[in-house]
């Protein structure tokens, strides 16, 4: 996806392209280049920038789409918050709509989607783009995007917006500070099982140039870094300035993954082996009531592995006996007593990682007759190991 800003004030381009013309011929040099997407904007989200008018906006990027349209087949989305802005950039021949506020600014905006049967991106922001880099705070960066991304494909659904219209963005510098950027970009896999297309906005941004001491004009080969980090976990979609440089980054990527599968910790297609509720008898604990009488354990196993040799072949041989491991697990859980549950957990993830197949696992042990002070429905841990001995 190149962008193409329509923006006196964008942080990368921003005005060059402000006139029509000009963003034009920019468009076409982008599509020229390789894009498969082209991402027209009228109002820059960049940090600190202010809200602009709908006349404005939607005098700066409806002729820009059109013009685009009649010009190149490269699809053109509509990077805007307001429904009247997307139903016009539509009805011009865009055939997506990017949302930066996920349809919260504007709650039209999901309907006008809908009705044009248009692609629709849901992005996460915290606060708004004049404030959101003012004092961002997560207590749990990854788990609250995802969420936050469930909770807006469900509002863009109940608005009649198909479920294979929907792609989601983790919204990167959007109301984060770079540990938040940095805790999203290793977690993409994760959101890929969200189960929609996933689009990452890396390009010439600001963590970028604050790892490499860079200007907004210097940060193409950082840029071309976290593109080749976000394909390999999953993005389908990357939105770029550079995008001849980028889409040479893409498809070396591609080769590389194509030649020799995904590398690391997490398999990017998101095949997963689930074995949840595992009830083991075990004498695990730090009191000694616990250890001498001993107690049920709940064991989660989330093993992440290529599912597609056994797919093709039929053949058990070629993935992980879930039943076979069940049994291993509960040997395991049954056997020596261990103070924690931290450590029961560590056990297990080590014994199904001991399959070489498996790239990572999340190992929950849950202890539902815990002995506790106050009432509480459940107490458990829960951790990731990877293959290659990550955390
Ligand atoms: N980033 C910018 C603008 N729009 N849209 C999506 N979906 N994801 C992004 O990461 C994103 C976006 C900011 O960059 P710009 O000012 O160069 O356009």
């Amino acid at each position: 996806m190149g962008v193409v800003n329509v923006t006196p004030d964008s942080f990368s381009d921003g005005g060059r392209y402000a006139d029509h013309d000009a963003a034009v011929a920019h468009g076409l040099a982008l599509a020229a280049d390789g894009a498969d997407l082209l991402d027209v904007g009228g109002e820059s989200t960049r940090p600190g920038a202010e809200y602009i008018d709908q006349v404005t906006e939607l005098a700066r990027a409806v002729p820009v789409v059109e013009r685009l349209a009649e010009a190149t087949d490269v699809p053109i989305s509509i990077d805007t918050r307001k429904a009247a802005v997307a139903r016009a950039a539509l009805a011009a021949g865009a055939v997506m709509v990017n949302d930066v506020s996920a349809g919260r600014d504007d709650p039209d905006l999901l309907g006008v989607a809908a009705e044009a049967k248009a692609g629709l991106v849901l992005m996460h922001m915290q606060g708004t783009p004049a404030t959101m880099q003012d004092d961002p705070r997560y207590d749990d960066v990854v788990g609250e995007v995802e969420a936050f991304l469930a909770e807006r494909c469900a509002a863009a659904k109940a608005a009649g917006v198909p479920t294979d219209a929907l792609v989601v963005d983790p919204g990167i510098g959007f109301g984060k500070r770079d540990e938040h950027n940095y805790a999203l970009l290793g977690s993409l896999p994760r959101l890929t099982r969200l189960g929609h297309p996933l689009l990452v906005g890396t390009s010439r941004k600001g963590f970028i140039g604050r790892a490499l001491g860079l200007g907004v004009d210097q940060r193409d080969e950082g840029t071309a870094a976290t593109v080749t980090w976000v394909v390999e976990r999953g993005a389908r979609i990357v939105r770029v300035h550079a995008v001849r440089t980028m889409a040479r980054v893409v498809r070396m990527t591609e080769a590389l993954l194509a030649a020799t599968g995904p590398g690391g910790t997490v398999t990017v297609n998101g095949d997963r082996i689930l074995l949840r509720g595992l009830r083991v008898f075990g004498h695990h604990g730090a009191l000694a009531h616990e250890t001498a009488l001993g107690q049920v354990f709940v064991i989660d196993l989330e093993l992440a592995l290529d599912l597609g040799p056994a797919g093709t072949s039929d053949d058990l041989a070629e993935t992980v006996d879930y039943g076979r491991l069940a049994g291993h697990v509960a040997e395991l859980v049954a056997g020596r007593p261990r103070r924690l549950l931290e450590a029961v957990a560590e056990d297990v993830a080590s014994l199904v990682l001991a399959d070489g197949r498996v790239d990572e696992v999340r190992v929950r042990v849950a202890k539902p007759h815990a002995p506790l002070p106050l009432d509480a429905a459940e107490v458990a841990v829960e951790l990731v190991r990877g293959r290659d001995g990550s955390r």
